[in-house]
């Protein structure tokens, strides 16, 4: 059975960059939903009963009902997707990351506004629901991608592991930002948990 993450801070925590009924439904409802979902899913394909979420996602391929692979696809996705999003965004965050994680940004990106800039313009890019990814590589290299729907590196057959992720469905900025995706994007910032983000980085390149 997989859970959603446990929430470290309350729905009204990441004011005023993400309002709290965005986070209380977004958490409560969406994220709920994908669980569930995934769950119902999961117990139709032998191949992953006791099997993580990675691994799942990076073997979808086994599934050769087509519904069930979508359900999977998409509701496996939507479960992880969002197990990071709720993990790396915290209030008082924002900022910069420092030691390894920031010297790496620094030599795969510039600087720390540029790899912001190349994340947030494929965020805004992103044409419909999806997401944007800062991704780390076992040679310690980032990159950042996007992807449509629940969509994600790993199911994309990317060796990337997604250590950040901007999700830029409507759900997740539409009650406070309405269409305008590029302030909710700029906000996001202010509730990256760096630390976080720097232990997956580790863990990542481990
Ligand atoms: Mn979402």
């Amino acid at each position: 059975m997989f859970k959603q993450v446990e929430l470290k801070y309350d729905f009204n925590a990441l004011e005023p960059h993400i309002d709290e009924l965005t986070m209380n439904t977004h958490y409560s409802k969406h994220h709920a939903a994908y669980t569930n979902n995934l769950n119902t899913a999961i117990e139709k394909v032998a191949d992953f009963q006791g099997k993580d979420i990675e691994y799942i996602l990076k073997n979808l391929d086994k599934v050769s009902d087509e519904a069930i692979r979508t359900a999977i696809r998409n509701n496996g996705g939507g479960f992880y997707n969002h197990n990071l999003y709720f993990s790396t965004i915290a209030p008082n965050a924002g900022g910069e990351p420092s030691g390894k994680l920031a010297e790496r940004i620094k030599k795969d990106f510039g600087s720390f506004d540029a790899l912001v800039a190349d994340v947030s313009s494929k965020a805004a890019g992103r044409f419909g629901s999806g997401w944007a990814w800062l991704s780390a590589k076992k040679d310690g290299s980032l990159v950042t991608s996007s992807s449509p729907n629940q969509d994600n590196p790993l199911i994309e057959g990317s060796e990337a592991v997604p250590i950040l992720g901007i999700d830029v469905w409507e759900h997740a900025y539409y009650l406070k930002y309405k269409n305008v995706r590029p302030d909710y994007i700029k906000a996001f910032w202010n509730v990256v948990d760096w630390n976080e983000v720097s232990r997956l980085y580790e863990e990542a390149i481990k």
